[in-house]
């Protein structure tokens, strides 16, 4: 598992180079912005359950015959794999956040896991469908852009001081996307 830092340091090593002038820019640059990433990893955590559960109910609600009898979210048992499934996602999301560095996400929940899903008959497409639902809410609740009208009575607004949080929200957005294509 590595980070910003290590990352740096591998792939000089792997050159048999010194740290360069842009490794050390780009690692500035994370320093600058630590806060910022943390109140993003925040805002996934804190919103946690939230998160998950508003994806698999609206996967569930597109396509209702996972629920039915032979569905993969049918019976309960299925069901609560599947959720548990997306907290382990969104957990995994929220370490690579905080290391700026996919290979977390990458070696300890990704590998394998489309294998695992085809032998389970897991839904591959249902699955990226509620992945992308979680993509919209965590870069929602990380830009603040969530709205009462999407919260409902879990409404939550995260308390953060106002500032530019779209490279953090890009870069979010593609930890989602490589869970997408990894199930692809
Ligand atoms: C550390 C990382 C890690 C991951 C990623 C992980 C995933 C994982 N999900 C599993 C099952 C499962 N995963 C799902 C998930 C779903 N079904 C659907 O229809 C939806 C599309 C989707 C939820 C969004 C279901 C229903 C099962 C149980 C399948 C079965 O037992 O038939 C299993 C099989 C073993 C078990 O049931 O616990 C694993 C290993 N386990 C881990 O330890």
């Amino acid at each position: 598992m590595l980070d910003a830092f290590s990352r740096a340091v591998v792939s000089a090593d792997a050159k048999t180079a010194t740290i360069g002038e842009s490794e050390l820019a780009a690692l500035r640059q994370y320093v600058a912005n630590g806060n910022k990433r943390l109140d993003a990893v925040n805002a996934i955590a804190s919103n946690a359950s939230c998160i998950v559960s508003d994806a698999v109910s609206g996967m569930i609600c597109e396509n209702t015959g996972l629920i039915q009898a032979g569905g993969n979210c049918y019976p309960n048992r299925r069901m609560a794999s599947c959720l548990r499934d997306g907290e382990i996602v969104l957990r995994y999301i929220s370490y690579a956040l905080l290391a700026g560095d996919a290979s977390v996400l990458d070696d300890r929940c990704l590998n394998g896991l489309k294998e695992t899903y085809i032998a389970l008959g897991v839904p591959l497409q249902s699955a990226g469908r509620a992945v992308a639902i979680m993509k919209a809410s965590s870069c929602a609740h990380i830009s603040e852009t969530n709205t009462p009208g999407m919260g409902g009575t879990r409404f939550n607004k995260m308390e953060t001081i106002q500032g530019d949080c779209s490279a953090v929200a890009s870069e979010a957005a593609s930890y989602f996307d490589r869970i997408i294509s990894a199930l692809g």
